[in-house]
């Protein structure tokens, strides 16, 4: 069986995108999961929730020696609004995905990404998505690790966007 966090290298790779609180505070849940869809990614994990302290601190482990780390700790948790889990399936979908983002931080970000497009500032760049296939894996088994939180089906457009020949 596939297991969740997908088989990367393959047309069912799977990364953890999320639309961080101020993504979701200024209403741009719909935007990015609409991106997604478009461009003929399989939305196969979906859940609102306010993380609890312990769940950020391990997705953001490696950054535990920053400056910012108490206060990017925060920002994720505190609830003045919740988080947007999503687990994207699809050819590519890691590479693609921080594409699709931008940089980092958004003064760099191109015009058509998404914090290119929507956000200004390093410290509110409104989402997140795995950097590698190692990420992937840990991030969607960490967010989506419960049984039956991420789901297999059949997109009846896959053959219309899935083809080498
Ligand atoms: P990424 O989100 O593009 O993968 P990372 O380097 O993994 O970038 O950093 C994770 C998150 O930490 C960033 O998206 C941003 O929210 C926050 N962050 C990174 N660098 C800074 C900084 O210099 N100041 C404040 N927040 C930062
Ligand atoms: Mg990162």
């Amino acid at each position: 069986a596939l297991p969740v966090y997908g088989a990367p290298g393959t047309s069912k790779e799977r990364t953890f995108i999320a639309v961080k609180p101020d993504g979701v505070q200024r209403n741009l849940v719909g935007e990015i999961i609409s991106r997604f869809e478009r461009r003929g990614y399989k939305l196969v994990g979906l859940k609102l929730l306010v993380p609890p302290v312990e769940l950020a601190k391990e997705h953001y482990a490696d950054l535990s020696s920053k400056p910012f780390f108490a206060g990017l700790v925060d920002y994720m948790t505190n609830g003045r609004a919740p988080v947007v889990g999503m687990v994207w399936e699809g050819p590519s979908v890691i590479k693609q995905g921080r594409i699709m983002l931008g940089a980092t931080d958004p003064k760099n970000s191109g015009t058509g990404t998404i914090r290119g497009d929507f956000c200004l500032s390093i410290g509110r760049n409104i989402v997140h998505g795995s950097d590698s296939a190692e990420s992937a894996e840990k991030e969607i088994s960490l967010w989506f690790g419960g049984k039956g939180e991420v789901v297999n089906w059949t997109s009846n457009n896959e053959e219309w966007v899935i083809s080498e020949n």
